[in-house]
């Protein structure tokens, strides 16, 4: 399974975001900390123009500090400059302008900083852009597509361009596609949900930071997903629905429950 899903307005936001390049002096591409590998986008960079960005790792509260200490190492090494906070942070948001302050062209002397966000679905990318404005003026949601088009937020000396979430056109690793499923960046519809329940499950059964097996000790996994089946109430006789199962455990994967496991290692 290779994933297939480019919505018309995906590439649209890539062009839009390229047209209006001269207006941005720093880009802040947003990546999930539980995935920052899987969800840098390969093929984004390059329509950047070599404009300044900076990858902002969000969602640290849902790893650990050693685990990004790693991230920021290996991207230093890829020459990509990154910062990890938590959108949700007002301190954390305030340390990333500062960095972004600093890559703005020392060409550009008069006006405030310029800057836009882009990232695949659900990166948080909106929650960024109300934490610095200091009141909701984008709409947040912890499902893909909830920004539906480009806008610039005024924020006291910060210009930023929202943008809606994209993907790349094929994503050929189906393991990606996977863990973007598991991060709700892509749509529920097309979640692959028996593969998304076999990588969860085999993650959190192997994670040394997972608490699956201190909410479920001695359990095997099977064992444990009839368990879980059960006490939701999603076990009938025979069967349980696979689909109601995973969702919980989507659910509850995406809100930290089980632990600060990462997808990628
Ligand atoms: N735990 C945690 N959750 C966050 C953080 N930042 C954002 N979220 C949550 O992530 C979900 C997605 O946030 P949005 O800001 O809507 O993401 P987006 O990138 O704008 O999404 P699209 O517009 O759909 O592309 C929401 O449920 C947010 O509350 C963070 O730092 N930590
Ligand atoms: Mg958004």
């Amino acid at each position: 399974m290779s994933l297939n899903w480019y919505p018309g307005h995906m590439a649209k936001t890539r062009n839009r975001h390229q047209s209006m390049l001269k207006s941005i002096d720093v880009i802040l591409w947003v990546v999930d900390a539980r995935a920052p590998f899987s969800t840098l986008d390969p093929t984004l960079k390059k329509t950047f123009n070599n404009k300044p960005f900076l990858i902002v790792i969000n969602k640290k509260d849902l790893v650990k500090v050693t685990y990004l200490d790693d991230v920021k190492t290996r991207l230093s090494a890829m020459d990509m400059p990154s910062i990890a906070i938590s959108a949700r942070k007002e301190k954390d948001v305030k340390a990333l302008i500062k960095v972004a302050e600093t890559m703005k062209s020392s060409r550009r002397k008069i006006g405030g900083l310029r800057l836009s966000v882009l990232g695949i679905p659900n990166t948080g990318k909106s929650t960024l852009i109300n934490q610095l404005a200091k009141k909701k003026t984008q709409a947040v949601a912890n499902t893909p597509g909830i920004t539906k088009a480009l806008r610039w937020v005024e924020t006291g000396d910060v210009s930023i361009l929202d943008t809606p979430g994209v993907l790349w056109p094929k994503i050929e690793d189906p393991i990606v596609g996977i863990k973007m499923a598991i991060l709700g960046s892509i749509k529920d519809k097309i979640i692959p949900y028996a593969a998304a329940l076999d990588f969860l499950f085999e993650r959190l059964m192997s994670h040394p930071e997972s608490k699956l097996s201190d909410l479920y000790p001695g359990l095997s996994a099977l064992e444990i997903t009839e368990k879980i089946a059960h006490e939701e109430g999603f076990k009938t006789a025979h069967s349980y629905d696979e689909m109601a199962l995973t969702q919980r455990l989507l659910k509850g994967y995406r809100e930290g429950e089980f632990g600060k496991v990462p997808l990628d290692d």
